[in-house]
C-alpha cells in the first residue's frame, strides 16, 4: 500500500490526495493508499530522517522509498499504475497535453501566491472578516493532534507568534509573511494578486458551467493542479471559503467533485445518473459531462481558452524572465558549478536568502495588473518547464503533432515561445533530487 504523509489544510496535499483517490476509485492503485497525518513526531522522525525534508504531501511507496513533490508523486505513480491516466497522451492529444501541464504550473505556482495571501492576510490582526480561529484549529489539529480541542486551538495560535510572529506581520514579516513578500505579494501588490484570482474565478465559473472538468467528462493533471489552490484555501479557509460559495458556486461544485468525497451532489465520473424506465426500474446513465471522457478530437473546450489566455498574460513573461535570470545567476561568479539552488516556492530558501530576497541576484522585476513589483526566482518553476519540455518533444515527434501545437499556441500572447522552451531553458536547467534541486551546470 502507498502511504501519503499530508495535512487537510496544506496547498500540495489536496492536489496529490484527490489524485490518489481518483487512480484508487478506478482501481488503478493497486492496493491503494493511506492518508496518513503527518504531525510533528513523524516529521521529525520518519520524513526529514528518510527523505531528507519535512515537506509535505510525501509519498512512501510500496517499495519504501519516498517521493515528494505533488508532481512528482503524479510522475511516479502514473508511470507505475497506467491505467487512468491523467496526462492526456502528447502523440495523440498534444494540445489537451499542454493545457494540462500549464495549468498545473498554473494552479500549482501562480494561484499559490493569492491563496496563500487570502489565508494569512484574513488571519491578521483588526481583519474584519476575520478567520484566525479556524486557522489556528487547523495547524493546531495538525500540531497537537489528538490534545483536547482548547489544546489544539491554542497550539495554532502559539505556532503563529513563534513562527510567524502574527501580530507584527506587517511591521516585521516573519515565516509567511516573508513568505508573501518574497513571492512578489507585499504593499500595494496584494490586490492585484486578488484581482487576479478573481479573473481567473470568473472564468473557471463560466468553464465549469459547461463542463465537469477542465478537458470534458473526466478529471486530468490540470484539475489537481487547479485544485491545490482551489481545495485547502480558497474551499476550506472560512473567509475565502464563503466568498467562494457565495460567489462561484460551480466551482465549488468542481471542488467537491474533484476532491473526490461529499460529492454526491455534484457527481463523480465514476457514478451514474439514473431516471426510470417505462417499467419503472432504475436506469443508469454517466453522470459527468461530455459522455465522462475528454473531448474527442483532442479538442480545447472554448471556456477554457479565456483561463490559457491568463496564463500567457501574467505567468508566462514571469517564468521566461526568471529562466534569464537564473541563467545569468549559474552564469556568474556567485555559483559553484552543477551546485545547489533555492528549492520551494512558498518562502525564500534557507541559505539562499540573500539571493532570492531584496534586490538579490535571484530576484527580478515582474508586472500584475499594470503594477510593477519584485519577486523572487523560483528554480522549482523550471523544474516544472523541463517536465512541459519533454512532453512537447513527444508531441512534435509527428509532423501533425507539432503542426497542431504550432497553430495552438500561436493564439495565445507570446504563446509560440513554448516551443522555443529547450533554448529558453539551455542555461538554466535543474535536477531534482527528493527535496533538492542543482543547477546541470
Ligand atoms: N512543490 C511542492 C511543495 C510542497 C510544499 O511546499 N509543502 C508545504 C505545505 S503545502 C510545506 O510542507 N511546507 C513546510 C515545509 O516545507 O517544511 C509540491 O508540489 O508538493
Amino acid at each position: 500500500m502507498y502511504r501519503l504523509f499530508s495535512w487537510e489544510h496544506s496547498y500540495f496535499s489536496g492536489k496529490a490526495r484527490a489524485y490518489l483517490r481518483f487512480k484508487q476509485r478506478h482501481g488503478a492503485l493497486g492496493d491503494g493508499f493511506e492518508d496518513i497525518l503527518a504531525t510533528p513526531e513523524l516529521i521529525q522522525g520518519l520524513l526529514i530522517p528518510r527523505s531528507g525534508s519535512g515537506a509535505v504531501p510525501q509519498l512512501q511507496t510500496p517499495d519504501g522509498s519516498w517521493v515528494q513533490d505533488s508532481s512528482e508523486i503524479i510522475d511516479v505513480v502514473e508511470a507505475a499504475h497506467p491505467a487512468a491516466p491523467v496526462v492526456p497522451d502528447p502523440a495523440t492529444r498534444p494540445r489537451q497535453m499542454l493545457a494540462a501541464y500549464l495549468l498545473e504550473l498554473f494552479g500549482d505556482e501562480w494561484m499559490v501566491v493569492p491563496g496563500f495571501w487570502e489565508r494569512w492576510y484574513f488571519s491578521e490582526d483588526g481583519r474584519s472578516p476575520n478567520h484566525r480561529g479556524f486557522n489556528e484549529q487547523q495547524w493546531g489539529a495538525v500540531m497537537a493532534a489528538g490534545a483536547p480541542g482548547d489544546a489544539r486551538r491554542a497550539a495554532g495560535h502559539g505556532f503563529f507568534e513563534a513562527a510567524f510572529g502574527i501580530s507584527t506581520s506587517r511591521s516585521d514579516p516573519r515565516g509567511v509573511y516573508a513568505g508573501l513578500v518574497h513571492l512578489g505579494c507585499g504593499g500595494d501588490m496584494e490586490f492585484a494578486w486578488q484581482a487576479s484570482q478573481h479573473r481567473i474565478l470568473e472564468r473557471l465559473e463560466a468553464h465549469f458551467s459547461q463542463h465537469d472538468f477542465v478537458l470534458g467528462g473526466m478529471p486530468s493533471l490540470a484539475d489537481y493542479g487547479l485544485l491545490a489552490s482551489l481545495y485547502a484555501h480558497l474551499y476550506r479557509d472560512a473567509v475565502s471559503g464563503f466568498a467562494l460559495r457565495t460567489h462561484f458556486p460551480i466551482v465549488c461544485e468542481w471542488v467537491e467533485r474533484t476532491n473526490g468525497e461529499g460529492a454526491l451532489n455534484a457527481r463523480m465520473e465514476t457514478q451514474k445518473l439514473y431516471s426510470l424506465d417505462d417499467d419503472g426500474e432504475l436506469l443508469p446513465r454517466v453522470a459527468t459531462s461530455d459522455g465522462g471522457a475528454w473531448l474527442e478530437d483532442d479538442a480545447i473546450p472554448e471556456t477554457l481558452v479565456p483561463i490559457l489566455e491568463i496564463f500567457f498574460e501574467e505567468m508566462w513573461p514571469v517564468l521566461s524572465d526568471a529562466c534569464r535570470v537564473l541563467t545569468a545567476y549559474i552564469e556568474s561568479d556567485a555559483h559553484e558549478a552543477g551546485g545547489e539552488v533555492p528549492g520551494k516556492t512558498f518562502t525564500a530558501t534557507p541559505g539562499f536568502e540573500h539571493l532570492q530576497t531584496g534586490t538579490g541576484a535571484l530576484t527580478h522585476e515582474f508586472e500584475l495588473g499594470g503594477l510593477k513589483g519584485r519577486r523572487m526566482v523560483v528554480p522549482y518553476q523550471v523544474w516544472m518547464l523541463q517536465r512541459l519540455e519533454a512532453a512537447i518533444e513527444r508531441a512534435s515527434e509527428s509532423r501533425e503533432g507539432e503542426q497542431s501545437l504550432r497553430e495552438f499556441v500561436s493564439g495565445f500572447s507570446r504563446g509560440e515561445e513554448l516551443l522555443e522552451l529547450s533554448s529558453i531553458l539551455k542555461g538554466c536547467r535543474v535536477r531534482k533530487e527528493g527535496a533538492l534541486l542543482y543547477a546541470e551546470r
